[in-house]
């Protein structure tokens, strides 16, 4: 997929490394990963076939062997299977084996010790994909994508990274560049052909194909917010004013007396997060100390981070007290502070109102956003729980359209080739030297090669599979 980075250095010359690539804890299999020039050598060094014709077949790549794994004494460790991959057909491009024993903590770790006893180095985090990468195997949005799908913990960003690690995602931006190389080459022909040089009208001209590229990159950039939202959850804030119920609904949408719930004013100081499951969404609810002009410093510095909160918030439940005799003219005032637009307005305690509904006449204007709650007898918990899922939903991307920006590093390296794109516009429109023009686009183009890995740092390849374990 990234032929260009064949041939790069990859491991030392006859170094080999080895991890386990399953999970720690007892289980029906784990696996040892071995890869480098000395993988199958390693292998047969302690490997013992069960019979004469598996003994023969040592060397058939992709045949599964049957034998047992020996130590330095000739003793059986445990009865494995193992398998050989030859350079160019494996995960990370090299010569590679696997061997599957039983999944016991003890077991594993004996059969990798021998193995780095008779010379293989413990493998890196992410070093088995990083060699993928470099090896030419996979770009770079595919290698992040490896680490994405194993992080998937909800169906749409388990859905979003495997568009990622087939490719769709690559290939809209390798189409992007294409078509950004295109642009720059009518340029570039004008600097090494001045007697072909681009009138300003011919400069003009290639204007609308390079709004087109800054439109579809614009696109890719926006999707990113849904991206965010995939990946970490969505993000709801409880606030109101104290005593208004908001760790009451808390505990009651975990099911859990997570906070502390008192008749006191001021009982949650600081804000407390916990993930809960809507419909199918990973929802992380964030429980908020009430807001008031009053209170001491503990007090004063919860409501700050609640601030901090709410304006990271993708959904705020604001939440007020029905029974409060001034809760009208507090609403009023707290709704105009707030800048946040996305809002649900929560009347809790309507329990204790024969008739609540009244009360709320003078919110009519709002009262798709109104939810009359009592979170003592559950009333109305259902009918905000669906509004809460509507909101996701409108918030998620269209997975369907296949390509969502997930990852801060593309969106920042897109961000960055849009302003280039533009100066590279206004520089067309004015009829400037062409060789300006032709470095805004050159940038752009790095840009977007830094997120395929057509040109990478190692700091950028650190920063990458830093997020990786041991065995990926
Ligand atoms: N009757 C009734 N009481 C409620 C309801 N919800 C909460 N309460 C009571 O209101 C009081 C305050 O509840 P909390 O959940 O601690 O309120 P809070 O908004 O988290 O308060 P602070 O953390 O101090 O800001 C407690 O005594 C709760 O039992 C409700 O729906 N009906
Ligand atoms: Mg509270």
């Amino acid at each position: 997929m990234c032929p260009q980075n064949k041939g790069r250095i990859r491991l030392a010359f006859d170094e080999t490394i080895a991890a386990i690539i399953t999970p720690p804890g007892e289980g029906g299999i784990a696996a040892v990963r071995i890869a480098g020039r000395r993988s199958r050598a390693l292998l047969e060094k302690h490997f013992r076939a069960a019979s004469r014709a598996t003994e023969a077949s040592a060397a058939v790549p992709f045949l599964m062997r049957y034998g047992q794994f020996l130590n330095p004494q000739g003793c059986a460790v445990d009865e494995v299977m193992a398998v050989f991959m030859p350079e160019g057909r494996s995960y990370t491009g090299l010569e590679q084996v696997e061997l599957y024993c039983h999944g016991g903590r003890e077991v594993v770790r004996e059969i990798l010790d021998n193995l780095l006893a008779s010379g293989a180095r413990a493998a890196e985090p992410g070093e088995f994909t990083r060699l993928a990468f470099l090896s030419g195997r996979i770009d770079l949005v595919h290698a992040e994508a490896v680490a994405e799908i194993i992080a998937a913990n909800t169906s749409a960003s388990f859905e979003t990274a495997r568009e990622h690690l087939i490719g769709a995602y690559s290939e809209r931006i390798e189409k992007l560049r294409d078509e950004l190389v295109e642009i720059m080459a009518q340029v570039e022909a004008s600097i090494d052909f001045p007697e072909e040089e681009i009138d300003p009208a011919e400069g003009v001209k290639l204007v609308p194909s390079l709004d087109s590229i800054i439109v579809d990159i614009r696109e890719l950039v926006d999707s990113y917010r849904g991206g965010r939202i995939i990946r970490e959850g969505y993000k709801i804030a409880i606030a109101g004013r104290p005593n208004s119920g908001k760790s009451s609904l808390f505990n009651l949408m975990l099911r859990q007396e997570r906070a502390l719930v008192t008749e006191t004013a001021g009982t949650t100081r600081d804000y407390l997060s916990e993930w809960v499951e809507l419909d199918g969404f990973a929802v992380n609810l964030v429980d908020t100390a009430g807001l008031r002009a009053r209170g001491g410093v503990i007090e004063k510095a919860g409501q700050k981070s609640a601030m901090k909160i709410i304006d990271e918030a993708d959904l705020i439940l604001w939440m007020f007290d029905i029974c409060e005799k001034s809760w009208q003219k507090n609403l009023e005032a707290d709704l105009k502070s707030l800048k946040h637009n996305l809002n649900l307005l929560l009347a809790n305690k309507i329990d204790l109102l024969k008739n609540y509904s009244s009360h709320l006449t003078r919110l009519t204007e709002k009262s798709n956003l109104v939810f009359p709650i009592s979170c003592l007898t559950g009333r109305g918990i259902k009918r905000l729980k669906k509004a809460i899922v509507s909101h996701i939903n409108r918030s998620m991307p269209d997975l369907t359209s296949g390509v969502v920006v997930t990852s801060a590093r593309h969106r920042q390296k897109l961000v960055s080739a849009i302003a280039n794109l533009r100066k590279a516009r206004s520089k067309l429109k004015a009829a400037e030297s062409p060789e300006l023009t032709a470095f805004d686009l050159r940038q752009a183009v790095s840009d977007i090669d830094e997120i395929t890995g057509r040109i990478y740092t190692e700091e950028i390849l650190a920063r990458i599979f830093s997020k990786f374990c041991v065995g990926k």
